[in-house]
């Protein structure tokens, strides 16, 4: 076992509201908060409070609050910022939706996670509107931000006129989010994450990544994802920085914003970095501003965070985490000088095992170089309670004494710096996003013409992790990889697009019908 270097820091037992806005000065309220990237627009943290409070109101007043799950399907907008605080202020909680998903995966995460009301905007109305007719909604419990026929807007809320309500929750066990996450195995779970979860991982990374109020953050990443939501949205809001929204990765948008506003910290996923240090158009731009980039969600690689580092004259650091820890568990401090291809250090309040996953031995840290790949373990303030409805992947991930296991393989140097090798479990990363082999082997099996399937994730020739579907075809039918390409592409988010399909007699398995994914993996390594 190992821990944190750093001295514990002090997790103020208060709700997230609390502890962004409670203590907000008369000076800070009129300090610029939210940048509308697109419009300019701004918002003070004393007008962004009153909004937040005020869609609190106008929950309570619809009988929405605490024990009630509200859908936030909404892509990185200033308003984003007011209903994901007012509902949680309401004591409710957010579940946040990918903006990209389909219809389909909007219902079904809606519905497994008894959504009360979605909150969305006109462009992602179809899929919004559909999903929640599908799941029994009605349209009044549809908010679409921006107004839409037939729907309340955000501007109806905000003059409702009803006081943010008293809620007194206990922030230790009660929810204020639940994004979805496949974690070690299966499909996506909801990921039961408390007040105090989200205000430890604030508390935690704080000491480490230096920001500022004078610091201007990019807020590219999505906000609906949990390192979008704590390291990007609460850690800015806390540290009175602002923030620049940006409603979608485009790069030329991206390098104008950080010239026009004068970014000066970027919270990045590795394809963004790929971008930075390779495209010609970064040439073109003012990046002088930028003092720390920050590349989190999979991993980045060294010579390429170099690059980056270089040809921004700027200092570039990684972090890594799960959204089931809320999500960091490590972080190359801002102003440390570590290997980029690390993870850094394991962050203050959290320990940490290293498990043999063939004997279940701990290996231990040693006394010099660097350790044997293991397992990683994790246990702190800013770790899931458990998935919602699932005591099963809960246990499986959970363990008796509080240790999350992550599913990734590490090594521990002698100074407690840590690298992730790779990855035990079935999760395929795409751009960072998570694509679960079980959800779209699922949906392979629904297709007329598929017997079987397993999915994978390879490497493409650019070296992007990418999924790839194993097929095994109803005897006599003749569909073309091509086709079950495009016929997925229909049905589920760009993310988790199958990218490749081989079409095989048959899949290897366990004498109890368990996919051997590792088999497949080796195929692939052999060829
Ligand atoms: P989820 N290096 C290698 N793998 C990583 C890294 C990294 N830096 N970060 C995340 N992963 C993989 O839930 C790893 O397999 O959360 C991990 O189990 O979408 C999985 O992604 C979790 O995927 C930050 C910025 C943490 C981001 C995050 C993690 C959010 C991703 C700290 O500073």
């Amino acid at each position: 076992m190992f821990r944190s270097p750093f001295p514990d820091v002090d997790i103020p037992d208060v709700t997230v509201y609390d502890y962004l806005f409670a203590s907000l000065t008369d000076e800070d309220a009129d300090r610029v908060a939210l940048v509308d990237g697109p419009s300019g627009r701004e918002t003070t943290f004393r007008e962004l409070r009153a909004q937040v409070d005020a869609v609190a109101g106008a929950l309570a007043a619809r009988g929405i609050g605490v024990g009630d799950v509200v859908g936030l399907l909404c892509p990185n907008v200033p308003a984003f910022v007011a209903v994901f605080h007012g509902i949680l202020r309401a004591g409710a909680t957010v579940t946040t939706v990918n903006s990209l998903y389909t219809a389909r995966e909007v219902a079904s995460q809606l519905r497994s996670s008894g959504a009360r009301m979605l909150f969305t905007v006109t462009p992602l109305l179809a899929a919004g509107g559909a999903a929640a007719d599908e799941i029994g909604l009605g349209a009044d419990d549809v908010v679409v931000l921006d107004g839409a026929e037939g729907h309340p807007s955000l501007r109806d809320l905000l003059t409702v006129g009803t006081p943010a309500p008293d809620v007194h929750v206990d922030p230790s066990t009660h929810v204020a989010v639940l994004p979805y996450s496949s974690g070690t195995t299966g499909v996506a779970k909801g990921v039961l994450l408390t007040h105090r979860n989200l205000v430890a991982n604030v508390a935690q990374t704080s000491p480490l990544l230096e920001m500022t109020p004078e610091d201007r953050v990019l807020a590219v990443l999505p906000f609906f994802h949990i390192y979008g939501l704590t390291v990007l949205l609460n850690l800015a809001l806390v540290k009175r920085a602002r923030l620049v929204t940006m409603p979608r990765f485009d790069l030329q948008q991206f390098l104008q914003l950080v010239q026009d506003q004068g970014c000066t910290y970027l919270f990045i996923a590795p394809p963004i970095a790929v971008a930075l240090a390779k495209h010609p158009m970064v040439a073109e731009y003012d990046l002088r501003t930028v003092h720390t980039v920050l590349s989190g969600a999979a991993p980045l690689d060294a010579a390429l965070g170099q690059a980056v580092a270089e040809r921004l004259g700027c200092r570039v650091k990684q972090g890594y985490g799960m959204t089931e820890m809320s999500p960091v568990s490590h972080v190359i401090p801002a102003s440390a000088d570590l290997p980029l291809d690390s993870v850094g250090w394991t962050i203050p309040n959290t320990e940490c095992r290293l498990v043999d996953p063939a004997t279940g031995q701990d290996i231990d840290v040693p006394a010099e170089g660097e350790s044997e790949a293991g397992e990683l373990w994790v246990r702190g303030p800013q770790v899931m309670v458990g998935y919602l409805d699932n005591a099963q992947a809960t246990a499986d991930t959970l363990d008796d004494d509080g240790f999350l296991h992550t599913g990734d393989m590490a090594t521990v140097r002698a100074d407690g710096v840590v690298t992730i090798v790779d990855r035990l479990k079935e999760l395929i990363k795409y751009h960072g996003y998570q694509v679960a082999p079980a959800e779209l082997e699922a949906l392979l099996l629904t297709h007329d013409d598929v017997a079987d399937s397993a999915v994978i994730g390879i490497r493409d020739e650019e070296g992007e992790e990418v999924p790839k579907a194993y097929v095994v075809l109803q005897p006599g039918r003749a569909v073309s990889g091509d086709e079950i390409i495009a016929w997925v592409a229909e049905r589920v988010a760009p993310h988790k697009k199958v990218r490749r399909v081989e079409i095989v007699e048959a899949i290897p398995k366990s004498s109890s019908g368990k996919i051997l994914r590792r088999d497949l993996r080796a195929r692939e390594a052999g060829r």
